[in-house]
């Protein structure tokens, strides 16, 4: 089965991104000839959804709450095969689209969008660091090294997304990454370029920051003691 952009829903968290998101969503219907359906769950209190609403996209209207309470609801809202995740602060290159369902087509559950192995100098330099810092201490966690665990473009297969419960806020992104890894998905990262974000972010870089170490955390544990009660049963299951 090869998916096409038929196939594909690019989803998003949109929360005041008038400056941005018209940016964003003709890129996306340039790359993808206005075949992928676009989500956007948004909290905002500017023209945001007006702007997404005219393009065609399906809006999702939420309370503000955060990252990833909006971005939970998006991935699960498509009925497409393929779901991508991006921002809508312009910063991620959705010219390489095609690159991300060519490697779904080619068997991986999740594509995930490495920012930092092409230094990411767009970013600010104390999230690069914090970046660099979480994508480390989750590879030693995970025990494969992982490039970048909190960027915001990815590919999943949607049935990965239906088959895992979703926790975290902030850390969201890092969870998606994080358990499809721990639970041997097929999981492969690319090198993606970073742009410089157009409006205001919306993540305090301290108290965002400690959020998802904590994510991190509490998601790999919760991984590794899965799977030894599933190696357990296993085991039992055999000496029966
Ligand atoms: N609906 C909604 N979207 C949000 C919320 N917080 C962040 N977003 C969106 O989620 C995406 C990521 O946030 P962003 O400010 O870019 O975080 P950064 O990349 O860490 O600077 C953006 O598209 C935001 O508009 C929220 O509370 N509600
Ligand atoms: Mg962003």
């Amino acid at each position: 089965m090869t998916y096409t952009f038929d196939d594909v829903a690019v989803v998003m968290g949109t929360y005041n991104e008038a400056e941005a998101i018209e940016h964003v969503l003709t890129d996306i219907e340039a790359v993808t000839d206005g075949r992928a359906a676009v989500v956007c769950v948004d909290g905002s209190s500017d023209r945001t959804p007006d702007v997404a609403r005219e393009h065609g996209a399906r809006v999702i209207e939420q309370e503000p709450q955060g990252y990833g309470v909006a971005v939970r609801e998006a991935v699960l809202a498509p009925d497409r095969p393929v779901v991508v995740t991006t921002d809508c602060d312009d910063t991620y290159p959705m010219e390489r689209l095609p690159d991300f369902l060519d490697a779904i087509n080619e068997g991986y559950d999740v594509v995930s969008g490495d920012r930092l192995s092409r230094g990411a100098e767009t970013m600010p330099r104390f999230n690069r660091l914090g970046n660099q810092a979480f994508a480390l201490g989750a590879s030693l966690l995970a025990g494969r090294r992982l490039s970048d665990t909190t960027t915001g473009m990815r590919a999943y297969r949607k049935e990965v997304i239906d088959e895992v419960t979703w926790t975290e806020n902030t850390g969201l992104s890092a969870e998606l990454l994080l358990r499809p890894v721990m639970r041997g998905y097929r999981v492969k990262e690319i090198k993606i370029e970073y742009r410089e974000r157009r409006g205001e972010t919306t993540l305090d870089p301290l108290s965002g920051g400690a959020e998802i170490a904590g994510s991190i955390v509490r998601v790999a544990a919760e991984e590794r003691l899965r799977q030894l009660s599933s190696g357990v049963s296993r085991a039992s299951g055999r000496s029966v």
